[in-house]
């Protein structure tokens, strides 16, 4: 039998983001499974790195009930992030560049030294370096938001760009900490980082773990995205967005158009 087209399948997808355009779903029409997806997100990422983009970490997707609510699907996926998808803290984005970008609140981690392969991370502090609070834009390259899960890791786990704050040294407890995503001075999200796998520590577990399923080894030096502690909320032009981490601070952008 003749498996899913790979390398066309990523070049849809790519084409998708470099124009700004939805298209239709395709894992069910393409016969795409879990595997082949991340074959086609790696490949998706690679068409970024032929042009010049550096790999520079990881993010974790559907971490929390209520983003798995938020798109109905409810399995931890990780997806790349690239150098040109970070934008500066209190930097601007235009939102043309995007098809219906959404904003979420989210904790990064600066990595450190990295466990071998198979080992479990032992103290949390030798392998992070530093945190902050984040926001992640998201943009699904799927009409109306709407995916299965092969569809979603194929597109990169929706990665679009992503805002780091001021990085502090680890506190000492990151699992209960106040999450506020803020619209033009207001609040629009409320939560905790309790609900980020009960502790954004977790996240870097699952990361490690589900990206060396696929070969994929985390590096020092890279950002690393624990999930969103909330739903996301569209981005319109002319906003200020703000995400705020209790003990962690502030990131925060604004979009143009
Ligand atoms: C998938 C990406 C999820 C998160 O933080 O949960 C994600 C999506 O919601 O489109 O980045
Ligand atoms: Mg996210």
């Amino acid at each position: 039998m003749i498996g899913p087209d790979i390398a066309g399948i990523a070049e849809t997808l790519g084409r998708a983001a470099d124009t700004a355009t939805a298209i239709a779903q395709l894992a069910a029409e393409t016969g795409l499974d879990v595997d082949a997806a991340y074959a086609v997100q790696t490949a998706l990422v690679q068409r970024r790195l032929d042009r010049g983009e550096r790999l520079v970490g990881l993010k974790m997707g559907l971490t929390s009930k209520a983003k798995m609510a938020q798109v109905g699907v409810d399995e931890v996926i990780w997806g790349r992030l690239t150098d040109v998808m970070r934008i500066p803290d209190g930097g601007t984005i235009d939102v043309a560049d995007f098809i219906h970008p959404r904003v979420e609140p989210e904790v990064a981690f600066l990595l450190d030294r990295l466990p071998e392969p198979g080992e479990p991370v032992g103290d949390f502090t030798d392998a992070v370096r530093a945190v902050a609070p984040a926001i992640e834009l998201i943009d699904s390259r799927y009409a109306n938001f709407t995916f299965s899960l092969p569809d979603v890791i194929a597109d990169n786990t929706s990665a679009g760009a992503f805002v780091i704050g001021p990085w502090s040294p680890v506190p000492d407890g990151l699992d209960n900490l106040g999450v506020l995503l803020e619209i033009d001075g207001r609040p629009t999200q409320v939560g905790s980082t309790a609900a980020i796998l009960g502790d954004p520590r977790r996240a870097l577990d699952e990361g490690i773990r589900l990206a060396g399923r696929h070969g994929v080894r985390l590096r020092e030096g890279w950002v690393f995205l624990a999930g969103a502690a909330t739903a996301a909320v569209p981005l319109r032009a002319g906003a200020h967005v703000r995400a705020v981490v209790e003990k962690l601070g502030t990131a925060s952008l604004r979009s143009s158009s």
